[in-house]
């Protein structure tokens, strides 16, 4: 391994909005990849701080508030204690786990704007946002929905339509309404701070492409964003809720959460090394040492652990800020994970298509480790994966039960047949002896390697392969039958199974934390340090094990047939919830409807439209003309199923440029509750440009 440069680690996990609790999509994405990372390091004996905490600001707080009729103080109370909570017993070892709505973090977020208000780096801007009169307040981009001009959803959001993916802006939006009064907004002039990031474009396109070590997902993100070239960025918001802005003529302002929530990561390590922070989680036991060395001296490794929705801000914006600020480090790694998806579907709170942490460890008590072994394992490294309650039932009784468990159970139990437990001292090696100690020496560095590169599931892997090789040795000395007629043979492949096994927990402890204090308890050995594994004079002659115990048990099809039913019968509730909320909309005059002009056509071409997932890009014969549209069907239909097809088509729509196209018109789709989409058009097919009325 090559040797470390790096004097002292911090690491970051993103910071969660504390709207709700976590399931296991954030600890497949963000927070099991890193503990292992962390686990490993603190195994090596290296100077790190893992930091993380609560995202009390944004948005998604303020609208859970309104919904929930409480204040958005009272929703992050009740989620940051629920969210600690799950952390905690799903041994995530935070040092400290803090929170944005903290004193520390209100001053050093604040200190830290005006520290590039005074340097200049803003330009203030005077933009037009949405106001609603009735609410009185600005409005943010998520308190605008409205009709996406791309695809027609009616639902889509001031910044962006989750049907077809399209980013937007709130004045993009076709008849926007307020999430707050439902009435629709007015424009209203108000002065903003940007950050320059189109002015920072060379620095930042530096520090990246001094990165192409990075994840190609990760690196080909920023790529795009800096070839579609970097905009200013305000980074301030007319809200009520977050970090006020301390400069003058800021009244009824606040930091933007994407500027305030990153420098949480600075906060926390403030009140790490502090001895006064009041903060509720993982108490700051006033660490020794000097908080600046963590963030500001070159000799520290920073790395950021997020999901793939976090990149930008974590690649660009966050080391903009550094860049600007000036004498902090930048992220020396994001190894951002891909998404999780649950059954087959994308996992989504406003649905309850999730697995809740806190719901997990009801159903199944004290199997953390099962969970986090299976979400290592599929983890989304590279791509997106998907987690289904039969893989996750048969990694465990396969793999945890069937390999590892059984390996450590095997050599336990003849251990304590043959020799009441004590270790004895091994005879004359044999082949077989020296080809297996030999494999064991290599396995720390293999693991270490795949670790030190981010690469978690390889690393498991090769853990997992070394407890195959102890199976094959058991499987292959058959102490179990030479006990009959060579004692001092079973002594040498007890002894070396017993230094295999201490290997394991030491090598193991990383992703699987509770097993390895299990294991440690079975074999009265304090977990030594990663580079003590390797060997096999760990446990010394003589020494008496602890009564065994099994390390896994098998899981069976009733427990698995009840979560599938369990998330079967959340389908079912949010369909008829979802039923319920397609309510009617407001009545509309004759003449509004009139006004549109609506007709049959046919899709004469279709293709995919570069660089998105969900736009094709269409040639539509309406009779009157033939012209193109883009529509956000991609992710529905593959282009050449639907040449040839009719469709309705409202034709006297104001066109719009949509990635590069101008999209003249839109189609008109039926979508059901499940979110599938289907044409509308005659049946029996009719004449292009027939009006629809
Ligand atoms: N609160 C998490 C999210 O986007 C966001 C991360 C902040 S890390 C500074 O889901
Ligand atoms: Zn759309």
């Amino acid at each position: 391994m090559e040797a470390d440069k790096f004097k002292r680690y911090t690491v970051t996990a993103a910071l969660p909005y504390t709207n709700g609790p976590v399931h296991i999509g954030h600890l497949a994405g963000v927070y099991v990849p890193a503990d292992i990372y962390v686990r490993y390091l603190k195994a090596k004996g290296k100077d790190v701080i893992f930091v993380c905490g609560s995202d009390e600001h944004g948005v998604p707080i303020t609208l859970k508030a309104k919904k929930e009729g409480i204040t958005p103080q009272q929703v992050v109370d009740k989620y940051h204690r629920i969210i600690g909570d799950s952390f905690r017993d799903f041994g995530i070892g935070f040092d400290i786990y803090h929170r944005t709505s903290s004193k520390t973090h209100h001053e050093t977020a604040s200190a830290f704007f005006k520290d590039l208000y005074d340097k200049g780096v803003f330009t203030e801007e005077v933009t037009d946002q949405y106001f609603d009169e009735k609410a009185n307040q600005f409005l943010a981009d998520r308190y605008i929905t409205g009709t996406c001009p791309v695809c027609g959803n009616e639902n889509a959001y001031g910044d962006q339509c989750e049907r077809c993916g399209s980013s937007l802006n709130p004045t993009d939006l076709i008849n926007p309404k307020s999430t707050l009064s439902g009435e629709p907004p007015v424009l209203r002039s108000t002065r903003n701070w940007f950050l320059p990031l189109d002015k920072m474009e060379g620095k930042i396109r530096a520090y990246v492409e001094s990165h192409k070590e990075w994840r190609p997902t990760v690196y080909g993100q920023c790529q795009s964003w800096l070839n579609g070239g970097l905009q200013p960025r305000a980074m301030t918001r007319d809200l009520e809720w977050g970090v006020k802005v301390p400069v003058a003529g800021a009244d009824g302002k606040v930091l933007y959460v994407w500027f305030d929530a990153p420098i949480g990561y600075i906060s926390a390590t403030k009140d790490l090394f502090s001895l006064d922070s009041s903060e509720e989680y993982y108490m700051p036991k006033g660490k020794k040492g000097n908080w600046e060395d963590h963030w500001k001296k070159q000799d520290t490794k920073l790395v950021h652990f997020i999901g793939k929705d976090n990149i930008v801000f974590h690649c660009i914006i966050f080391p903009a800020m550094l860049m600007a600020h000036q004498d902090y480090v930048l992220a020396d790694n994001v190894p951002a994970n891909e998404f999780l998806n649950l059954e087959g579907d994308k996992i989504s709170t406003s649905r309850n298509w999730a697995v809740w942490l806190n719901e997990y460890l009801v159903d199944f008590p004290d199997k953390q480790d099962v969970l986090r072994y299976v979400l290592t394992a599929t983890a989304p490294e590279t791509k997106d994966n998907d987690f289904t309650w039969k893989d996750f039932q048969a990694r465990n009784n396969n793999e945890l039960v069937a390999i590892l468990g059984n390996f450590i159970n095997r050599v336990m139990v003849l251990s304590h047949k043959y020799f009441e437990g004590k270790v004895l001292p091994a005879g004359t090696l044999t082949d077989a002896d020296h080809a297996l100690i030999a494999e064991i020496a290599q396995y720390p560095e293999r693991i270490a390697s795949s670790i030190e590169n981010y690469r978690f599931r390889e690393a498991l892997s090769e853990l997992m392969n070394l407890a195959r090789a102890g199976n094959k040795y058991l499987a292959d000395q058959e102490p179990w039958i030479v006990f009959k007629t060579d004692e001092e043979r079973v002594k040498t492949v007890l002894n070396i199974g017993v230094q295999l096994s201490a290997n394991l927990a030491i090598l193991a402890a990383p992703f699987l934390p509770f097993t390895a204090q299990k294991l440690t308890d079975m074999l009265n050995f304090d977990l030594a340090a990663w580079d003590k594994a390797g060997t096999v004079d760990l446990i010394a002659d003589g020494h008496q094990l602890n009564p065994s115990q099994l390390l896994f048990d098998k899981i069976e099809d009733d427990a698995i047939t009840a979560q599938i039913n369990k998330l079967q019968q959340s389908k079912i509730d949010n369909a008829v919830i979802e039923q319920e909320v397609i309510a009617a909309k407001d009545n509309i005059s004759f003449d509004q409807f009139a006004a549109m002009d609506i007709r049959v056509g046919t899709i004469l071409t279709a293709e995919k439209v570069a660089k998105t997932k969900k736009l094709l890009k269409l040639t539509i014969d309406t009779g009157i003309d033939k012209r193109t549209v883009v529509s956000g069907i991609a992710e529905h239909y593959e282009p050449e199923s639907i040449i040839g097809r009719q469709v309705s088509i409202l034709v006297n729509l104001e066109p719009r440029e949509i990635k590069g196209i101008m999209s003249r018109g839109m189609i008109l789709m039926a979508e059901n509750p499940e979110g599938k989409l289907a044409f509308i058009a005659p049946p029996e097919g009719m004449a292009n440009g027939s009006v629809v009325r």
